[in-house]
């Protein structure tokens, strides 16, 4: 592995590589798209990163998080999150099995499994996948490196183990792999395991985690040929998502990867990759958390997907250039069935049934070309296009509550399959202008076709794919499909010591799907997310405006003493007057001093988050305060292969409020139940000592 991690730094800048990168068993974040510059960065240990690849996300340019629970981080990018990110596992586009995001696909492999996380900046190519309209992120699993040459035998491998204060948290993580120069099979395994975390004023609950995950796969390579099968799964139980009404009573299942490349020289190359999941999910509101005794209600739900594709592309000499072109499509089936016990834990026998979501398919068959060339020597261009044909089905619904017979009549009697046809297409002009500044301008034009919760959720729900705002929506069939114009421009300033790279944006977003009061939907939720009633929102097309600028920058200050930092704006909103969109990250800036000496690592970071008073108003989103943290990390080298890393985040124990956190929606009050007040913002953790110890080979 260690091979891999060299070459993404090789890649990276022209710049002294982060040392401690080669020596960790960590996660390599790669951003994509930078011009010149395909930057690369090894993380340094942190007890959040360790756990979830989501968090990695909060370092790289315009990247954040919509965090719903420990291991339910939702990629956002520049305000965009959720189905508007394309996410790629090992070349697959896996499926959520829980239809409000508890499994995000991030979290299906930790990141002590997790090779390398690549976000690409900017406007994501159309060959990166389908429904890219708010970005398109990579996730490699760790498979090892085939050995160099005849007869030789390449033996990698890697025990890892770490502790955080803040939540008695630990993980241990072992992954191994074997190889010869044509053959290599590799394993790996994690468990991680924590607490409720806490904060000054107390203890957020339930926040606990407990996840077991597996990685085992064999590849094959000769003469241009290379053949893979790779087997990740997931098997996490009790988990905490207090953003949400219920929490994770386990998630389980995985995900079969084959994937196929012939490299037929002269520039013509075959890569292929077909894949297959198989997943089922249990949530409750009983499990982890207290039933509102005033309520007194029950109730869980049980998920499963089934679903598959495949991704086919052919790349070829055209003109001055290379011409990709590509065969890309999926399927999957979604079922969630919910039971209600009125005063106990509903049983088979003593409960009533509700089918959320019946017999939901949705597949999507998409053709796209790519050219990419060099101009002249200073000028190279990126044309793109894709289309994809999204069909969508659902089945009849079935429930034993007699208030909601009518709506499930009314759906049984709509016409219920849709077809989307969607186009999209890029444009990119990248120029040299002086030997360490290039400058980018890029056009797009990127569709979504609405997701199977914005239509087919018949009776008002909490099911939309992790929103985290209170609300019960309900979907909507006559939904069209988002479509997004895009411009952006970029310079990237490099030299031998330095680097400085901004980027700015603007997104025009015609029919943008959010939720709106409808005149016909006259009943209204019990508790949004407190006691008070509102109304039930309705998916539904607006448009808007979303535009902001986002930066990395670093200096080199001696061979021993580095700079770098980032800042990040994003601003969205409703083009016909309707207010602010939800959930955008507030103005938010890091930097970090990071001091390296003969195998010793220190460094001193700061975060830093403005208010957020620019809110939505159709779902009553609550303003957040701005804050600081700071952070201490090092670690040492004791001898080739073992290190030992250790550090304190939130050095001083401040209590910060997360805008992308959601709020606390199990009972407060303390005890069994949270610190937190019912409806109020989740504190995010307190001052965490963590350790980490590496041995690695
Ligand atoms: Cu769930």
């Amino acid at each position: 592995m260690k091979t891999k991690l060299s070459i993404a730094i090789a890649t990276a800048l022209s710049l002294p590589a982060i040392a401690y990168a080669d020596t960790q068993q960590l996660t390599t974040i790669v951003v994509e798209g930078s011009g010149s510059r395909p930057g690369a960065m090894a993380m340094a240990p942190d007890s959040s990163g360790l756990k979830d690849t989501a968090a990695l996300l909060e370092k790289v340019p315009g990247a954040n998080i919509n965090r719903n629970g420990p291991l339910t981080g939702i990629p956002q990018y520049r305000g965009m999150a959720g189905p508007r990110i394309n996410v790629s596992i090992d070349g697959a586009n896996m499926k959520e099995v829980g239809p409000n995001s508890m499994d995000p696909s991030l979290s299906h492999v930790p990141a002590a499994l997790t090779e390398s996380l690549t976000v690409y900046r900017g406007i994501a190519p159309v060959s990166s996948g389908i429904d890219t309209i708010g970005g398109s992120m990579k996730m490699e699993s760790k498979k090892g490196s085939f050995a160099q040459g005849d007869d030789k035998y390449e033996f990698d491998g890697a025990l890892s183990t770490g502790y955080s204060s803040v939540d008695s948290g630990y993980y241990v993580a072992g992954f191994s792999s074997i190889a010869n120069d044509n053959h290599k099979i590799h394993i790996g395994a994690t468990k991680e395991e924590g607490n409720d975390y806490k904060y000054a004023d107390g203890t957020v609950r339930p926040s606990s985690y407990d996840r077991q995950a597996l990685i085992v796969g064999y590849e094959y390579q000769n003469k241009g040929h290379e053949f893979g099968f790779n087997f990740t799964d997931n098997n996490t139980n009790n988990t905490g998502t207090p953003a949400l009404p219920m929490d994770i009573g386990y998630i389980d299942g995985g995900l079969y990867n084959f994937d196929y490349n012939w490299d037929m020289g002269n520039g013509y190359k075959l890569e292929t990759n077909f894949y297959y999941q198989n997943m089922s999910h249990f949530m409750s509101n009983y499990e982890s958390r207290s039933v509102n005794p005033m309520m007194n209600m029950y109730m869980d739900n049980t998920t499963t997907v089934k679903g598959g594709g495949w991704d086919i592309a052919m790349t070829m000499p055209m003109g001055s250039g290379d011409l990709k072109v590509g065969f890309t499509g999926d399927k999957s089936n979604h079922e969630a069935d919910a039971r209600m016990g009125n005063g106990s834990v509903p049983t088979q026998a003593m409960s009533m049934k509700t089918d959320v979501f019946q017999g939901i398919e949705r597949s999507r068959y998409s053709f796209f070309g790519e050219w990419k060339s060099d101009l002249t020597d200073k000028l190279s261009t990126e044309l793109g296009m894709r289309y994809t044909y999204t069909n969508s089905v659902a089945g009849d619904v079935y429930t034993d509550i007699g208030a909601m017979q009518p709506m499930a009549m009314m759906f049984r009697g709509q016409e219920r399959e849709k077809d989307f046809h969607g186009v999209d297409l890029v444009a990119m002009l990248r120029y040299a202008a002086r030997s360490d500044l290039d400058l980018e301008i890029g056009f797009a034009r990127k569709t979504r076709a609405p997701s199977y919760q914005e239509l087919y959720l018949w009776s008002p729900q909490e099911a939309t794919s992790g929103l985290a705002d209170g609300r019960s929506y309900k979907g909507n069939l006559d939904l069209k499909l988002e479509t997004s114009y895009q411009f952006e421009f970029g310079a990237d300033w490099h030299t031998d010591s330095a680097y400085f790279a901004p980027r700015a944006f603007y997104h025009y977003v015609d029919d943008y799907i959010q939720g709106s009061e409808h005149a016909t939907l006259t009943a209204s939720q019990l508790r949004c997310p407190t006691m008070a009633a509102c109304p039930v929102l309705e998916f539904n097309n607006v448009n808007a405006h979303i535009y902001g600028v986002d930066l990395e920058t670093g200096y080199v200050i001696t061979e021993n003493w580095r700079l770098d930092g980032g800042l990040n704006y994003v601003g969205g909103r409703q083009a016909d007057g309707g207010g602010y969109l939800y959930r955008m990250a507030p103005f938010n800036g890091r930097a970090q001093v990071t001091f390296e000496h003969s195998g010793f690592m220190a460094s001193i970071e700061g975060v830093g988050y403005s208010a957020q008073n620019k809110v939505a108003t159709y779902n009553n989103e609550q303003k957040t305060e701005g804050y600081g943290v700071m952070n201490l990390r090092s670690n040492y080298q004791a001898f080739d292969g073992f290190v030992i890393g250790m550090g304190i985040e939130n050095v001083v124990d401040s209590v910060n409020y997360n805008h992308l956190g959601g709020y606390s929606r199990p009972m407060g009050g303390g005890g069994v139940n949270s610190d937190v007040t019912q409806g109020t913002r989740l504190p995010m953790p307190g001052r965490s000592y963590y350790a980490t110890m590496t041995y690695q080979w």
